[in-house]
């Protein structure tokens, strides 16, 4: 192994990982196989991000022959064919009534992307005083200025200065007392969206742009929406002219069972950020889907004027586009979102099994998500979960912990008995960890 020294490593503790690392050298469909030649049985999908499973020779060809064909093309001013017909069959496969999609390299560029779009299009259409955006406690959306502004998680925001001015949040949903050990959606908490009412009383509609949500709250834990808070957050922008911006990064290309969070729970919002499965994890990638009339909005400048002046060098990379492709090709043909759909009930109720085991206060689940919530250690909160993560991986487990909480989120193609030894390793390590 080279020197580690150089690589400033993202989200991580440096030293400690650097005295003890663990790398990855292969992967192949359920499995990574590590430095030393161990399987580690991935239980997250990379990142939320390998929906279809690793290393598809489907998807490797496709960028292979992009590579050596169009290897880039300027997306200003120029295009390629591929991302056309990418944003075509985007637009196709999203339900509601979305009609253009803009293309981005990471989840973070999309909510970015989406935030300016929301504060752009209301001043196109004469309401420029709407500039404030709502996000919510314990909200993920990247690492962006905006990102941060707009997401709720204190250590993600706390070293950055002053963020966006105009940023307001609503409370998180989580809440154990009412909701633990529920399958599927809780049903207490529904109300908490009333707290958009109390936000537009205090600064009035016309001086709001637009409400951020992730429709599953991902990275801080997998918070599953109470039944019906998501239909009231929608009735409320809808009285008051407020966008709704669903972040689908995680919940987008079949994590939930479904296409995408809005086709599961049946709430259209006006612009939906994706980013991570549209490529199955291997080029980066993001998209940004805006309902119809939004663009339509930007179309009255002269013909030959710049509309939006936003965009990035890589937006629609060629590369990009080919795996995207080959990605929707392996989802529709292997009908992947319809076999998390299936599975999604062997899922819940063997994640449920951890119900009663040693240290667990909470498990929650949707689709082929689920959250596993610890007791903490007094005075050391998140070191149980980061050491239950340590020795699954010991033992060929890869989960993902955020504070007590451990998340899982599979590749799709799982199998039955890929979730029985997720489940089987997990409970041994619980039983044993301190
Ligand atoms: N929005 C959501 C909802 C996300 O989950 C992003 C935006 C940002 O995407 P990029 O591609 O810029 O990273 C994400 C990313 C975790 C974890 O531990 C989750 C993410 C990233 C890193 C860690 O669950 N999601």
């Amino acid at each position: 192994m080279t020197n580690m020294d150089a690589y400033w490593m993202p989200f991580t503790a440096n030293r400690q990982f650097k005295a003890n690392p663990r790398i990855l050298a292969s992967a192949k469909d359920m499995h990574f196989t590590t430095d030393d030649n161990r399987s580690i049985l991935d239980g997250i999908a990379g990142l939320w991000c390998v929906n279809a499973g690793h290393c598809r020779p489907k998807i490797i060809e496709a960028i292979h022959k992009q590579v050596s064909t169009l290897d880039y093309a300027p997306p200003f001013q120029m295009g390629h064919p591929g991302a056309f017909e990418l944003a075509e069959r985007l637009v196709k496969m999203i339900p509601g009534n979305f009609d253009r999609v803009f293309f981005t390299n990471s989840g973070s560029e999309s909510v970015e992307t989406a935030l300016k779009i929301a504060i752009a299009y209301h001043r196109a259409k004469g309401e420029g005083t709407r500039q404030r955006l709502i996000g919510r406690e314990r909200g993920y959306h990247g690492v962006g200025f905006g990102g941060i502004s707009v997401g709720g998680i204190g250590p993600n925001r706390k070293f950055f200065g002053s963020l966006l001015t105009g940023v307001d949040h609503l409370p998180h949903t989580h809440n154990l007392e009412h909701n633990a050990f529920s399958r599927k959606q809780p049903e207490w908490g529904a109300h908490l969206a009333d707290e958009l009412e109390r936000i537009v009383a205090l600064h009035d509609a016309s001086n709001i742009a637009a409400v951020i949500v992730e429709p599953v709250a991902g990275s801080t834990g997998v918070l599953i929406p109470p039944k019906g808070y998501l239909e009231r957050l929608r009735a409320i922008c809808d009285k008051y002219g407020i966008l709704l911006i669903f972040d689908e990064v995680i919940t987008g290309f079949g994590r939930l069972g479904s296409s995408f969070a809005t086709e599961y729970f049946g709430v259209v919002p006006d612009i939906v950020a994706t980013a991570k499965g549209i490529t199955n994890g291997t080029v980066p990638m993001g998209a940004v889907f805006v309902k119809e009339g939004i663009y339509d909005a930007f179309m009255n400048a002269p013909e030959n004027a710049i509309e939006l002046f936003h965009g990035y060098t890589y937006s629609g990379h060629p590369l990009a586009c080919a795996a995207a492709l080959a990605t929707l090709d392996i989802y529709e043909e292997e009908r992947l979102f319809e076999r998390a759909d299936k599975l999604a009930d062997y899922w819940e109720n063997a994640v449920h099994s951890l119900k009663g085991v040693r240290h667990v206060i909470d498990v929650r689940n949707l689709g082929l998500v689920a959250g596993i919530e610890l007791e903490s250690i007094a005075g050391k909160p998140g070191k149980r979960a980061f050491d239950c993560f340590l020795q699954c991986f010991e033992k060929g487990l890869l989960v993902r912990t955020t504070g007590d909480i451990i998340a899982l989120s599979p590749p799709l193609i799982i199998e039955q008995e890929h979730i029985d030894r997720i489940l089987e390793i997990l409970t041994a390590v619980l039983q044993e960890l301190e």
